[in-house]
């Protein structure tokens, strides 16, 4: 009915008459809302009511309602009074809201049957919204689930953020590989958010620390920003609570303008602080390689920290006045502070400021509440990730803070020559400070370890590694603090609304849509895994979503795929230890032993299609070898008249949570291919098992408990265990590893040129040698290539046995109950931050 320029739509809304309405919910009063958003909250010119302006004035209409419940769930945590959680993260990866919110809401009729009476459908309008991409990968994602959960579960909880105006880079896809460009999510405005002109706070930076005649310090001088705070709704599903995301955005204030100066022509200068502020917000992880990019990423991280902090003190305050004064020591019992990675450490020290500095109290008194609020959960174990920031630059921008830090490494120093004398070798590993004076840094993750009441990781054998490795020696000084919470993913974006068509099935299998909010209910389809029945409805739900996958694939990459070849999805930030150069050489491998087939043996093959995405970071220079080598190895292989009817290899650009909504559902293969104890966990690995993908992995992060619950007969395993590893690196540095024939193969026809006249040599010589950075295959390419090999051959021939394939697919879905974030937020609630539901009646 829609026409691109909504013509047709426009006339329509002349039909209907405007009536503002938020508790809409049949289509009629919908429709009336929808028009009154679009005639009198206009953004747009008048005239046009096209596919945009729907878009628009469809989530405002939506974001009445949701203005509605998160008043009402608010009031209700203010009267009621429950400790809260305040989730801490540099990244937040939220994709589109609009499906989401509707159907959290279940809304779903009534707001496609009010789009169609306007024009439209609503898979068109909800096509229009740009992704909030706040996020890089796996850790953005999960809080974002962990919202999701944390709303639906009815807990007491905020998240807090920045408002990155670009968020991560958009990723095009050229001749010369990958390229960046800046991501437009706020280009125009986002209909979700809504500005609190009340809810602003001070951050300084630079400065120096002033001593008051009475000893007290504070900090002085330097800059100040103000942090401004945008709410974005986070709705439960199927409960009135509804909570905030707290976006956090720099600024300055209008007398921070030198009018003298302007009026001098000095227009820079003038507004020195207006574009220092602006700074910030501007993109999520700004380059890092000069100092100017470090001294902003840690402006970035303070930022957030000090911002959230004072409001979360103010609203501990607010309660104080209102009920006679609130003892300090009662904090730690309303607050709950989790860190989300390192990156929101800064906490630490600005808590202790602002209980010292501000509010009076003396270092025990500030050090044992900040220590019984903060609790940190550590996402990696790789040593380039563990942040250590650079003294100097922490002295210059913080010099308060950096007091703070070597009173609290000094302390704890004291404390272990006190009592630990055996752990005295020991000390210079495990202080915060490493005064190395080649290279002085504060260890952030010492400094969370040393500071918060629990530290976890993020898989079972992640949490096994943090204890026997990285965290060791603490371990010893502290048994207690250590747990695992296994991470998991929103059953309702990346099942019910990514893959409508299969939930349904499951809804009707299971005679109850009871297990969107308690996962574990999807064991009932085990006893129909055999059923051919189910077995056929299965079958066709994942053809439509291979269907439309295939689409989409055209029209982004113009290559076209058959939608009955095994699709066999690979996506996730490109690393090296990640693999993707292991699946590409597989791929290499398979197309030179096609290419060497005969028309009949060829024919006996399984077709298969090979997607691949990701993200490298841009100056990564080896990640963005591989994107270009996937590229160029997928030019010759879907242009070989020969092969390409039985391989095709696509790389889909852009990778963000809408495509991973397109890709999952469609996937029937999904690789999860790290070198064993380098995944801290993995996400996608969850979202694929629960839409009845099949997992071809390695014994790493989360794979690990998939394996056990999906059951080792529907998991293809592959490679070296994680205990193996230092030793495999070792008999190589000894020159001991022999290459199998196939990798040595598949190495030298990439070398050959096939592929083009790219230098891949830096590449390949990454997995030459014997030792070195980026030499002597680090990542055990070389080493797991034969196995991994084999196992693709074990994936063919169970490809070829439909029925038995399907089995496993629904076993799969079967077994993934454990994977809910719901579950992973029960355990963080009641093991971590001790809260309590606190539903909205
Ligand atoms: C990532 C890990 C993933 C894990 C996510 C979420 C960082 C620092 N770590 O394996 O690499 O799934 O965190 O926990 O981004």
């Amino acid at each position: 009915m829609a026409n691109a320029n909504g013509k047709a739509a426009t006339s329509l809304l002349e039909k209907i008459s405007a009536k503002a309405n938020p508790e809409a919910d049949d289509a009629t009063e919908i429709a009336g809302n929808i028009v009154y958003h679009a005639k009198y909250s206009p953004h747009f010119s008048p005239l046009k009511f096209g596919p945009e302006q729907a878009l628009y004035a469809t989530a405002e209409s939506l974001r009445d309602r949701l203005i509605q419940l998160w008043n009402e769930t608010y009031v209700h945590f203010n009267k009621v009074d429950p400790k809260q959680t305040y989730y801490l993260s540099m990244e937040y990866l939220q994709g589109r809201a609009l499906t989401n919110a509707i159907g959290n809401l279940n809304l779903q009729g009534p707001y496609a049957d009010a789009l169609r009476t306007l024009g439209y459908e609503l898979e068109e309008i909800a096509e229009q919204e740009k992704d909030a991409a706040l996020g890089n990968g796996g850790l953005g994602r999960l809080a974002s689930c962990f919202l999701d959960s944390m709303a639906t579960l009815n807990l007491p909880a905020w998240g807090y953020g920045l408002r990155y105006r670009h968020g991560l880079f958009k990723q095009i896809i050229t001749k010369k590989g990958q390229e960046e460009i800046p991501e437009d999510w706020l280009e125009k405005f986002s209909p979700w958010e809504i500005v609190r002109h009340d809810v602003v706070f001070p951050v300084r930076f630079f400065g120096k620390v002033q001593v008051n005649p009475d000893g007290s310090r504070k900090w002085v001088d330097g800059d100040v920003v103000q942090a401004l705070a945008y709410d974005v709704p986070i709705p439960g599903y199927g409960t009135k609570n509804t909570i905030s995301l707290r976006l956090w955005e720099a600024k300055a204030r209008a007398e921070d303008l030198d009018l003298f100066q302007f009026n001098e022509g000095e227009y820079e200068l003038a507004a020195q602080l207006h574009s220092r502020a602006q700074q910030i917000c501007t993109v999520l992880y700004p380059g890092d390689a000069t100092e100017n990019g470090k001294l902003l990423r840690l402006k970035q991280q303070f930022f957030l920290c000090s911002a959230s902090l004072q409001d979360i003190i103010s609203r501990f305050h607010e309660r104080s006045t209102t009920e006679g004064s609130r003892k300090w020591s009662e904090f730690p019992s309303k607050v709950a502070v989790q860190m989300n990675d390192t990156h929101p450490t800064l906490a630490i020290p600005e808590l202790m400021r602002l209980l010292m500095d501000d509010n009076g109290l003396g270092w025990d008194e500030a050090w044992d509440v900040t220590s019984k609020t903060v609790a940190y959960t550590n996402h990696t174990v790789l040593p380039e990730a563990l942040e250590k920031w650079s003294q100097s630059l922490m002295w210059k921008l913080l010099p308060r803070h950096m007091e703070i830090i070597e009173e609290i490494d000094k302390r704890f120093v004291q404390t272990i020559r006190d009592t630990r004398v055996d752990l005295e070798d020991k000390i210079s590993s495990l202080s915060i400070l490493d005064n190395n004076p080649q290279k002085p840094v504060v260890r952030m993750a010492n400094l969370c370890v040393v500071s918060s009441h629990t530290v976890n990781g993020v898989a079972q054998l992640h949490s096994d590694i943090l204890k026997a490795e990285l965290f060791a020696d603490y371990v010893s000084i502290w048994p207690n603090k250590f747990q695992n919470k296994t991470n998991g993913i929103t059953p309702r974006r990346w099942l019910r609304f990514c893959s409508p068509e299969l939930s349904d099935i499951i809804t009707k299998w299971l005679k109850t849509d009871k297990w969107i909010t308690d996962l574990d209910l999807l064991t009932g389809l085990r006893q129909f895994a055999d059923n051919e029945e189910l077995q056929s409805e299965w079958a066709s739900a994942k053809t439509a979503n291979k269907k439309r996958l295939a689409q989409y694939i055209e029209r982004v990459t113009g290559v076209s795929i058959d939608p009955t070849s095994l699709f066999d999805i690979q996506v996730k930030r490109i690393h090296e230890y990640k693999r993707q150069l292991m699946n590409i050489l597989g791929v290499v491998y398979r197309f030179k032993k096609l290419k060497e087939m005969k028309p009949e043996e060829r024919k006996k093959t399984v077709p298969r299609t090979v997607m691949i995405g990701g993200k490298a970071f841009a100056t990564y220079t080896n990640a963005k070898r591989i994107v270009k080598l996937v590229n160029d190895v997928g030019d010759v292989v879907n242009s070989d008249p020969e092969v390409n009817e039985y391989l095709k290899v696509v790389f889909v650009p852009n990778y963000n949570v809408t495509v991973a909504e397109m890709l999952i559902p469609g996937s029937e293969l999904s690789q999860h291919i790290s070198t064993a104890g380098m995944e801290a966990s993995g996400t996608s690995n969850m979202k694929f098992a629960l839409n009845g993908c099949l997992i071809i992995g390695t014994l790493d992060g989360a794979n690990v408990e998939i394996r056990e619950e999906v059951g080792e007969e529907n998991f293809f395993l592959f490679g070296a265990t994680a205990d193996q590893v230092p030793r495999l690196r070792k008999e190589r540095e000894d020159g001991l590893f022999k290459p199998d024939p196939r990798f040595e193969e598949a190495k030298q026809f990439v070398k050959s040129g096939v592929f083009g006249s790219y230098d891949y040599g830096p590449l390949l010589d990454s997995l030459e040698g014997n030792t070195g950075f980026g030499r002597g295959d680090y990542f055990l390419v070389g080493y797991d290539f034969p196995s991994y090999m084999d196992a693709q051959a074990k994936v063919d021939e169970a490809y070829k046995d439909r029925k038995g394939w399907l089995k496993m697919s629904i076993l799969s879905t079967a077994g993934s109950g454990k994977f809910s974030s719901d579950r992973t937020i029960a355990q963080y609630a009641k093991e971590i931050w001790n809260i309590e539901a606190c539903p909205v009646p």
